[in-house]
This record gives C-alpha cells, structure tokens and sequence, in this order.
C-alpha cells in the first residue's frame, strides 16, 4: 500500500489527503489489499476464482484508513480502491461485513462507478454509486461495494472509529444477490434469480 503507516493513532484536529487515483490516504494508519487468492471462495464461480488466482493472483481491491483511534466518540475515515474485473462475470467486489457494533456508516464516491450491496434479513437493496455521491448505510445491513465500471472505483468510508467489521456473517450468509456483468452493462440479481436492478453501459463508464 501507498504511503508510510503512522504508528501512534492521531488525537488531536489534523487534515488528511485523499489520493482519488491510488485510493491512500495520508496520513495513513491500517491500510491492506485483498488478492483473488483469499476471496475465491466469496465469488459464485470459486473453481474459476481459484484457477485464475494460481497463475495470476491479481489485487481485487485496497484500503486505506486514517490514523484516527479507535476509541469511543471518534469518526474513522479511511479510502477502498477496487479495481475493474470480474470472475466468470460476476463484478470484482469487497469482502463485505457487517458491523459488530449496530452503526451505521457513510460511502462516498470519489472516482469511477459501483455501486453498494446491502442485506438484511430477506432484504436486498442495491446503491448505486458514482463521484459526488453519498450512499448510506443503516445500522444493521450487511454491505459489499462492488466495481461496476471499466476504471478503478475508488469511495471514502466515515464511520464511527469503534463500529468494526464482522466478516464472518458474509462468509456464512453471503449479500443474498450477486453483480453480474451483461452484454451491455450489469444486474444485480438475487439468489433467488429475481432481478433487483439494470445497470447501463453509460453507468459502468
Ligand atoms: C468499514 C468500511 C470500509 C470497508 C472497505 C473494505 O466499515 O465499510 O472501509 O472496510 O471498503 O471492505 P471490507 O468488506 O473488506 O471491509
Ligand atoms: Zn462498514
């Protein structure tokens, strides 16, 4: 990842710089990527995730955080990178989780298009994202961003710095819909196979 990670979160007022090409933030405290390789089993088409990943392990998606502590009443802020792609046309995507604490969180778009997955119980909502848009997420709906154009989708995250990431519940439950690519842009589809919403060309960019 990008910049050098501060070692001591930050207290006091500062100002960070959000990179809108690379996704880092700076100063930057935990920052990582996720390769094929560790999210093969996320994607419907595993065998292919796996297949593709031993000759080519690509980056599907970095973060980027803010040094803030986490530590009641503060706000974390951080940058996700996704690249464009997709796995036997489903979307390149983020793990995804839910929030151990009930908090919600804000997504803002930076650069590219997406769009953002939500779950809860039977529900499924989709959000689609684009620069200068703000998806919101209330507490208690699992949420996986996904790339649906043909550049990098990069979005800011504000949170509440003690909310943290349940990632368990995905592995188990999944988004209850999957992102797929179509010939002339995507659908998001339920795993149901009902069809949630029709993304344009225009939208994937
Ligand atoms: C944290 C926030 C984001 C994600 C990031 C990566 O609450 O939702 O910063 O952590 O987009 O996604 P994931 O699913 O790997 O945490
Ligand atoms: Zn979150």
């Amino acid at each position: 990842m990008g910049g050098t990670a501060v070692e001591q979160p930050i207290s006091a007022p500062f100002a960070a710089a959000l990179d809108e090409v690379t996704g880092v933030v700076m100063p930057e405290g935990a920052a990582g990527c996720r390769r094929l390789s560790a999210m093969a089993e996320l994607f419907l088409d595993t065998a292919s995730a796996r297949e593709r990943a031993a000759h080519d392990d690509l980056v599907v998606y970095s973060s980027s955080a803010a040094p803030v502590p986490a530590a009641e009443g503060h706000v974390g802020f951080g940058q996700t990178r996704i690249e464009p792609g997709d796995v036997a046309g489903e979307l390149f995507m983020t793990h995804g989780h839910a929030h151990v604490r009930r908090d919600g969180e804000a997504y803002i778009g930076q650069r590219g298009e997406g769009g953002i997955l939500l779950a809860k119980d039977s529900e499924v909502v989709w959000v689609p994202m684009a620069p200068g848009v703000v998806g919101y997420i209330p507490p208690g709906w699992r949420h996986r961003s996904v790339n649906t154009g043909a550049t990098p989708f990069v979005f800011i995250s504000v949170y509440p710095a003690l909310s943290g990431q349940d990632y368990d519940v995905v592995r188990r439950e999944g988004l209850g819909a999957r992102v797929l690519r179509t010939a002339d842009g995507y659908r998001v589809v339920t795993d149901a196979g009902d069809v949630v919403h029709e993304g344009s060309a225009e939208e994937r960019g």
